[in-house]
């Protein structure tokens, strides 16, 4: 067995936020008292964390004056440097303030929309200043509840021309900086535009500069839609555009959870940490999650310490199942091939597909095939489970 306990090469990595959530919920106050971004940076380095993660707004009060911002900043940045936290992620806080409640960059007045980019422009400057390589958008109020109340095809149009004019303040300023565009579902708002990740993927390609372009999937957000979290990191590593990642946990209909990492569905944590590890994915680890509204400071690193060492412990379960003899010796019998349709590969040609279609296949014999997929999933379910 190997050793659970983070390293600086795990790029383990979590939001002031997350750390910092004191508990509130629609029926209830806060149950905890506020830490202040040095008190989080000293919590996460306690803990054995690589970095933190910011809204402009967690640091820095939508309405301090520029002397408090300096104040505020310097403070934050002697609490990264006697702890050695890095801020490898930025991003800005468009939603909590009520000038935001119809949206951002997609909000109706123009105005809104306006603020929200000078929002922006600023909270990159700052997340450049602090280090971060990685810029994250999430359009949590960019959404309806009544679609009476604005073209959804307008509202994609502007959140492109948005993030076309970002992109290109990036580069005007040669910032070394990645944008990263998190879907969700819905909540706060009833619908929220590009839901998945599979839509920003899509809506990534229509951008000026796709390249500078990526996702940044949450767990919670996909259980949110019913879908499979692995198979859309999948998808966005095959793009090229999986820049970053929020790690929590949710079961499928729920609310928001955000719970720690790998609390609900083991399984599906499973196959995420063994594809992230098989691929070799070398971003942050990030966990975008938060204790239980019962626990007080001690639980909160509980909370924050359970994340890493359910990831540690999956990437080790991953390892033994890659050397699992009887695993990989099914595994090969899955995927065994004699070669006879070795010449299939390498893409059309008409020759190909004239004999192709010349060809004829032994359809209950193809059907006839014994997988063995449940003595696969039996043997991956003992391992997770501890009983081999
Ligand atoms: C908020 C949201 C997260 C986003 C954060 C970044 S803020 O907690 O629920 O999924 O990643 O804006
Ligand atoms: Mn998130
Ligand atoms: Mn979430």
């Amino acid at each position: 067995m190997g050793s659970y306990d983070p390293k600086p090469e795990h790029r383990f990595t979590f939001g002031l936020w997350t750390v910092g959530n004191v508990g509130r919920d629609p029926f209830g106050v806060e149950v905890r008292a506020p830490l202040t971004p040095v008190e989080i940076v000293h919590l996460l380095a306690e803990v054995g964390a690589y970095g933190v993660n910011l809204h402009d707004n967690d640091l820095i009060p939508i309405d301090a004056t520029p002397a408090e911002r300096d104040r505020i900043v310097a403070d934050f940045k002697r609490a990264l440097d006697e702890t050695g936290l890095v801020v490898p992620m930025a991003t800005t806080n468009l939603f909590t303030d009520p000038a935001f409640k119809d949206g951002a960059f997609t909000a109706n007045d123009p105005k809104v929309r306006a603020y929200a980019l000078h929002k922006t422009l600023r909270a990159i400057d700052l997340g450049v200043e602090l280090g971060a390589k990685v810029y994250v958008f999430w359009g949590g109020r960019e959404g309806t509840e009544t679609d009476s109340s604005k073209n959804a095809a307008d509202a994609l149009k502007r959140f492109r021309e948005a993030i076309n004019f970002l992109c290109e303040y990036v580069r005007d300023q040669g910032y070394d900086l990645k944008f990263a565009l998190e879907a969700k579902p819905n909540e706060p708002r009833s619908n929220i535009y590009l839901p998945t990740t599979g839509a920003m993927l899509g809506f990534i390609e229509t951008l000026d500069h796709p390249e500078m372009v990526g996702v940044n999937p949450e767990v919670a957000h996909e259980h949110m839609a019913g879908l499979n979290f692995m198979h859309a990191v999948a998808q966005a590593w095959d793009a090229g555009k999986l820049f970053h990642i929020d790690l929590n946990d949710q079961l499928f209909g729920r609310y928001d959870q955000d719970f720690r990492f790998g609390a609900e569905m083991i399984k599906q944590a499973f196959y995420l940490v063994k594809f992230l590890e098989d691929i070799g994915y070398d971003g942050s680890r990030h966990f975008d999650a938060h204790a239980y509204r019962t626990e007080g400071p001690e639980g909160v690193k509980d909370f924050a310490r359970g994340c890493m060492r359910t990831y540690l412990i999956l990437k080790e379960k991953a390892a033994r199942f890659n050397q699992d003899a009887e695993i990989q010796a099914l595994l090969q019998e899955i995927h065994a091939d004699d070669g006879s349709f070795a010449w299939l590969a390498g893409g059309y040609d008409r020759e190909k597909a004239n004999r192709l279609k010349a060809e004829t296949f032994d359809r209950a014999a193809l059907g006839g095939r014994d997988l063995r997929y449940e003595r696969l999933d039996q043997l991956t379910i003992e391992l997770l489970l501890g009983a081999r």
